[in-house]
C-alpha cells in the first residue's frame, strides 16, 4: 500500500502556537512539497495512529503480544543500518571552529548542497511536526526543539526518546531560542507510486549550522541520523549551546548509588561507544548494602545550579540501547525494561512472533527470520541480528529508573568516570589528582584498534571526552570549556572528584583481567569510598590508585597477581603513549589549552 492510500486526517497546529514555528514549518513545506503536514500532540491515540499505518505501510511487523506486549520489529534498508559519521558534518561559519575532528563544510556552501536535495524531497509523503522538550518540561536546564520529518518511524520513535508533543509546543514564546531540525528521508514518491517498508536514499548528510542552531538531515532513517534530539542536538548543536552560555553537554550516563550507610551519590560517566553505557547505567551491584539506579545511559547536561554544585539532567526520556550483547546474564534489567511497548529494529524474528539476537540466550533458537528477512539456522554462519540492532524504549519501564531522574533542577554530581576500551596500559581505576588533571584523562580517552576496525593493529584510536564523532565545535577548545567550569566549581569549593577507569585490561595470555559487569560495583564502592574519605589513595605516576587491600575483592575469585597486573604501569609503554598523546595535540595547534599540554609534561616528569 502506498502511504497516500493510507487515510490520515491532518492534525492542525494546537491553537497558541507560536508564529516563529508557523512560519519556520511553512517555509520547510515549500521547500519540501509534503502532500500533507500533520503537527504531532503526542498522545496515545496519535502514537497508535503512527504504528497502524506502519503496520499497514509494512514498515512495523507487530509481534506477537503473549511474548512481548504491543512491540514491533522494523526492518532497515540494509545500507541504512547505523550512524554515517563519513556523512556528518559541521558547518560552522569559520573552519576553525569546527576543529581537527569534525568534518567542515562553509555553511553557504552545505546550504547550496542540501536545497536541491530537499526541493521536493517530501513529495507524496506526509510532513510531521515534531515539538519536543529535551529534559523535564519546565525544567531550567531544559531546551525545546521542532523536528519536522517525512518519516512515521522516526516520528513515533522521537514520541519515546524524548517529551514530545503539544506540552513541549506550549513552552516556544517570544523570547524561546527552540532548535530548528529538518529530516527528510529523501525518496519522494510520484502519484500512484508504491512506497517501500523503510523509505531512504543512498546519498546521506547529516548536518549542523551550530550558529544557527540547525540541523538538516538527509537520506537516512536510522537512529542518530534521523532522532535528531539525540547524537545532533542533544550533543553536536547543544554542546555549542553549552559553550556560550557555561554548562556542558556530554555523553555520559547517569547512575544513582546508594552506600550500605544510607548516603547517596550521583555518578556521571563518559565512555565511547559500545563499551557498555547503557549495562552500567542499568547495573546491578554485587557489593551488599550498594544499590545503584538509572537516570540516563547516553547523554547528560550538567551545569552549575544556584547550590554552586555541579548538576545533571538526562535531556532523553527513552532508551535506545544496542540489542546484540543484551541478554539475562549481561543485562537483565534491561532485559525486563524491554518486556513489551518497544520497538526493535533489525533484530531477528523468532517462529513464535518473538524477537532474538545474538548475546540474549547462550544458544540460538534452531529457525529464525534474520534482520534482512531471510530464513537463519544456527548453521547459517552470519548473525541473526544486525550488530547495531537496537530497542527503543521509554525510560519510565525501566524498574531501576531512580526517583529523582526527573528532578528540574537536576540531581548533584559527585564523581565524574572517564572510560576507554584499553587492552594494555590503562589501570582497573585512577583517581585524578585534581580537576585539570581529570581533563587531560577526559582528553586521552582512547582505545587499541582491533581487527575489527580499519587502521593499524595497537594503534591508539582517540575518542577525546567520549565526544569524537559528537563535539559541535573545536575539540580543543572543549577541553578549555571544560577548565573553565571546572574554575567556576571551585570558586563554592564544590567540584567533583574525577576517575579513570578501564574495565577491559587484558593479560599476557589475552583474556580479560578484570569479570566486568555486576562486578564493576566494587570499583563504584573504592570510588564513591574516596568521595566520601573513607579509603586511602596511593600516588603513582599517572594519578591515585587503590591501595593495596583497599578495593573490595571479597568473594571475588582474583588472585594476587592478577590484581597487580590491573594496577601495574609499566614506564616504557607510558612513554610511548605519552609520544602518541603529544602527536594527537599537536593536531590542535595553538588552540590546545596550556593546562592540558602541561599535564603532559608533568606526565612525562613522572615517568622519568
Ligand atoms: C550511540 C552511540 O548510538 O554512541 O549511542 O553510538
Ligand atoms: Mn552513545
Amino acid at each position: 500500500m502506498s502511504i497516500a492510500e493510507i487515510t490520515r486526517t491532518d492534525t492542525p497546529a494546537p491553537e497558541g502556537t507560536h508564529r516563529s514555528v508557523f512560519e519556520w514549518v511553512d517555509t520547510i513545506a515549500d521547500l519540501t512539497r509534503p502532500d500533507r503536514i500533520v503537527w504531532c500532540n503526542g498522545s496515545q491515540s496519535e502514537w497508535d495512529g503512527l504504528v497502524n499505518d506502519m503496520v499497514k505501510a509494512g514498515t512495523l511487523t507487530k509481534l506477537n503480544a503473549e511474548h512481548r506486549p504491543y512491540s514491533f520489529l522494523a526492518r532497515s534498508d540494509p545500507n541504512d543500518v547505523a550512524r554515517v559519521e563519513a556523512r556528518t558534518f559541521i558547518c560552522s561559519e569559520k573552519e576553525d571552529d569546527a576543529g581537527p575532528t569534525n568534518h567542515w563544510v562553509a555553511p553557504d556552501e552545505m546550504r547550496a548542497t542540501l536545497h536541491p536535495l530537499f526541493e521536493g524531497s517530501m513529495q507524496g509523503r506526509t510532513m510531521y511536526v515534531v515539538p519536543f522538550s529535551m529534559g523535564p518540561i519546565g525544567s531550567p536546564l531544559a531546551k525545546i526543539g521542532v523536528q519536522v520529518t517525512d518519516s512515521a518511524y522516526v516520528a513515533a520513535s522521537m514520541g519515546v526518546m524524548t517529551r514530545m508533543g503539544a506540552k513541549a509546543l506550549a513552552r516556544i514564546g517570544d523570547k524561546t531560542e527552540w532548535v530548528r531540525a529538518i529530516h527528510s528521508v529523501g525518496a519522494p514518491l510520484s502519484p500512484g507510486e508504491r512506497d517501500v517498508p523503510w523509505p531512504s536514499n543512498d546519498t546521506k548528510y547529516i548536518t549542523h549550522f551550530p550558529e544557527t542552531r540547525e540541523i538538516w538531515s538527509y537520506g537516512s532513517a536510522y537512529g542518530g541520523n534521523a532522532l535528531l534530539a539525540k547524537k545532533s542536538f542533544a550533543l553536536r548543536i547543544a554542546s555549542v549551546i553549552a559553550r556560550d552560555e557555561g554548562w556542558l553537554a556530554e555523553h555520559m550516563l547517569i547512575i544513582k548509588v546508594t552506600n550500605p550507610r544510607g548516603r547517596v551519590f550521583h555518578v556521571a560517566a563518559a565512555f565511547p561507544s559500545a563499551c557498555g553505557k547503557t549495562n552500567l547505567a542499568m547495573l546491578q551491584s554485587t557489593v551488599p548494602g550498594w544499590k545503584v539506579e538509572t537516570i540516563g545511559d547516553d547523554i547528560a547536561w550538567l551545569g552549575r545550579g544556584e547550590d554552586g554544585r555541579l548538576r545533571a539532567i538526562n535531556p532523553e526520556a527513552g532508551f535506545f540501547g544496542v540489542a546484540p550483547g543484551t541478554g539475562w546474564q549481561s543485562n537483565p534489567t534491561a532485559m525486563e525494561t524491554i518486556w513489551g511497548n518497544t520497538i526493535f529494529t533489525n533484530v531477528a524474528l523468532r517462529d513464535d512472533g518473538d524477537v532474538w539476537w545474538e548475546g540474549m540466550s547462550e544458544k540460538a533458537p534452531s529457525h529464525l527470520i534474520d534482520w534482512e528477512g531471510n530464513d537463519w539456522t544456527p548453521a547459517s554462519g552470519r548473525p541473526a541480528a544486525h550488530p547495531n540492532s537496537r530497542f527503543t524504549v521509554a525510560a519510565r519501564q525501566c524498574p531501576t529508573i531512580s526517583d529523582d531522574w526527573e528532578d528540574p533542577q537536576g540531581v548533584v554530581i559527585d564523581a565524574i568516570i572517564f572510560g576507554g576500551r584499553r587492552a594494555t596500559n590503562v589501570p582497573l581505576v585512577v583517581e585524578a589528582r585534581d580537576w585539570e588533571h581529570g581533563v587531560y584523562l577526559g582528553a586521552t580517552i582512547s582505545s587499541e584498534r582491533t581487527a575489527a576496525a580499519e587502521g593499524t593493529l595497537g594503534e591508539l584510536r582517540r575518542d577525546p571526552f567520549a565526544m569524537m564523532p559528537f563535539v559541535g565545535y573545536n575539540m580543543a577548545d572543549h577541553w578549555a570549556h571544560w577548565l573553565k567550569v571546572g574554575a567556576e566549581l571551585r570558586k563554592t569549593g564544590s567540584v567533583p572528584r574525577i576517575f579513570q577507569v578501564n574495565w577491559f585490561r587484558k593479560g599476557a595470555d589475552g583474556s580479560f583481567l578484570w569479570p566486568g559487569f555486576g562486578e564493576n560495583s566494587r570499583v563504584i564502592e573504592w570510588m564513591l569510598e574516596r568521595v566520601d574519605g573513607q579509603v586511602p589513595a596511593q600516588e603513582s605516576p599517572i594519578g591515585l590508585l587503590p591501595q593495596k587491600g583497599s578495593l573490595n575483592v571479597d568473594g571475588l575469585d582474583i588472585s594476587d597477581e592478577v590484581l597487580t597486573e590491573l594496577f601495574a604501569i609499566d614506564p616504557e609503554s607510558w612513554r610511548a603513549e605519552a609520544d602518541d598523546t603529544e602527536k594527537f595535540f599537536a593536531t590542535f595547534g595553538d588552540r590546545l589549552p596550556t593546562p592540558v599540554a602541561n599535564q603532559l609534561a608533568v606526565l612525562r616528569k613522572n615517568l622519568a
